[in-house]
């Protein structure tokens, strides 16, 4: 299983068989503990063929919200024995991870969309379980690359099958502008045309992005959507003319070179611009959070760098979000509720920044690029992907602990962990996905899983154990020699 569960013991001699007459019974009054009875039904009917009807009341299998509140938002206990499985929550959302959980306890064949034949069998066993940190997220770079909604729905299920709960979207870059914005039409007439190698783009209507959002919601997956500032923004400075400090549209931008765009940090339309974009994007997102960038503005002065993250941030603030930024943004000072990202390397700079960030009340997520970095190379003879964090193997991608890689860095600070995946080198799904397996679910496991059990050798032979789930969902995943796939 992977995350490692808390506590998981044996239920010895019992063994849970799935029969067609079984039936999937709720116990709650929140109407989302039905979405997540139907979700597991429908999958179920899907591989088994059996009726398996959702009812309220005790079910064959029964899933409960009469939990204890201690169980937290997330947590759940699972008891499976030789008659019947149960899950109880004190939410749906813990209901929604602890079938995530019985899905990882079927056989594999039981994620497939076609019918297969049994046996259903669950070996006996009591789980109980809870997440040690509330933000495990994955982020995709939509702008480098577009893709599309069905492909980013793919995502969401991927990343939900290993408790993930952010999916953090990359919307704007210098190679294109992925979210509608109605009060400034050109950002995707003209932004969204191409991406990096001169393909076609795309960008998400409103529709679409509302389309993302539910079927997020649907898996508690929340969306946190970023509009980087105040570099990465050829695809604005392109669309409208008055955005550049010179008054003329850039070139539509195709390569992947960084660091070279900046926002006009002087000029007022840049706020009006900003008000508008946070005030639509904020409507459209149900999370509290908007993440405003802030990385490598290498082309904006230091002093207006300063000067511009405070006004970005108000801006963010107004529109009634928490702001989430990269770790440079802890250079100037920082709303109350703010998220910092650490995409260091185990620099000495990006550490001092994000003591600080923490010192000044900040909450801060982990993504070392030298380790969470999905878009680096596994090794020097990986076909995709960039190496200049170094290469990161499936192990370094999982030996390290969130609360203790940046020293004194108080534990209380971070709040989670997300594993990045910048597109530059990804033009279609299965590249993506081949480079985010086998590594996420161990980024996954470094966020839901208690310090204690966390264990190489453990999780290498569990590992092993996703391969067949894998096959039956089609995932194009990396056999690391590090593994025994057998
Ligand atoms: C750095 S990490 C970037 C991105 C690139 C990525 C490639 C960060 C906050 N910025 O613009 O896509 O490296 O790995």
């Amino acid at each position: 299983m992977i995350p490692q569960p808390v506590t998981q013991n044996p239920l010895p001699d019992q063994t849970f068989t799935l029969q067609s007459s079984a039936t999937v019974g709720v116990l709650s009054t929140e109407e989302a503990a039905t979405w997540v009875a139907d979700q597991l039904a429908a999958q179920l009917r899907l591989s088994t063929g059996f009726p398996l009807p959702v009812q309220s009341g005790e079910g064959t299998i029964t899933l409960s919200t009469d939990g204890p509140s201690s169980l937290g938002a997330e947590g759940y206990e699972l008891r499976v024995d030789g008659t019947a499985v149960t899950v109880t929550a004190a939410t749906a959302e813990g209901l929604f991870r602890g079938v995530t959980t019985l899905r990882q306890l079927l056989p594999a064949k039981a994620d497939a969309g076609t019918e297969q034949s049994g046996p259903w069998e669950i070996a006996g066993t009591t789980i109980a379980d809870a997440p040690r940190y509330p933000y495990r997220g994955v982020m995709l770079d939509v702008s480098r690359h577009f893709r599309s909604v069905a492909e980013v729905k793919r995502c969401i299920d991927l990343a939900s099958l290993y408790k993930l709960n952010r999916l953090h979207l990359h919307l704007s870059d210098d190679q294109g502008w992925r979210i509608q914005v109605d009060s400034w039409p050109e950002l995707t007439k003209h932004g969204a045309s191409s991406e990096v190698g001169g393909g076609p783009g795309g960008h998400y209507t409103k529709a679409d992005f509302a389309e993302i959002v539910l079927y997020a919601a649907e898996r508690f997956v929340t969306v946190v959507p970023e509009i980087d500032t105040p570099g990465h923004t050829n695809a604005a400075l392109t669309s409208y003319p008055e955005l550049n400090a010179d008054g003329e549209a850039t070139e539509y931008f195709t390569g992947t070179e960084v660091g070279f765009s900046s926002l006009a940090v002087h000029k007022d339309v840049t706020y009006d611009f900003l008000d508008d974009v946070f005030r639509e994007v904020a409507e459209q997102t149900p999370g509290d959070v908007i993440h405003l960038g802030g990385d490598e503005a290498h082309s904006t002065p230091h002093s207006d760098y300063l000067t511009f993250v405070p006004k970005a941030a108000e801006l963010v603030v107004k529109h009634g979000k928490r702001v989430m930024g990269w770790h440079e943004i802890a250079d100037a000072p920082l709303p109350a509720g703010s998220i910092l990202q650490y995409w260091g390397t185990d620099d000495d700079r990006s550490r001092e920044l994000t003591r600080k960030a923490a010192a000044g009340g900040a909450e801060v997520v982990m993504s070392p690029a030298n380790r969470a970095y999905l878009d680096m190379k596994y090794d020097q003879d990986t076909p995709y992907g960039l190496d200049w964090a170094g290469l990161v193997s499936v192990e370094k991608a999982y030996r390290w602990d969130p609360a203790t890689l940046i020293p004194d860095l108080p534990e209380s600070a971070v709040i989670g962990v997300e594993a990045p995946l910048w597109s530059e080198t990804f033009d279609d799904m299965s590249k993506i996905e081949y480079m985010a397996f086998p590594r996420l679910p161990g980024i996954a496991e470094l966020g839901w899983s208690p310090a204690s059990a966390l264990d190489w050798e453990s999780y290498r032979a569990r590992l092993a154990g996703q391969a067949a789930r894998w096959d039956v969902l089609n995932v194009n995943y990396y056999r690391a020699p590090e593994v025994d796939w057998s």
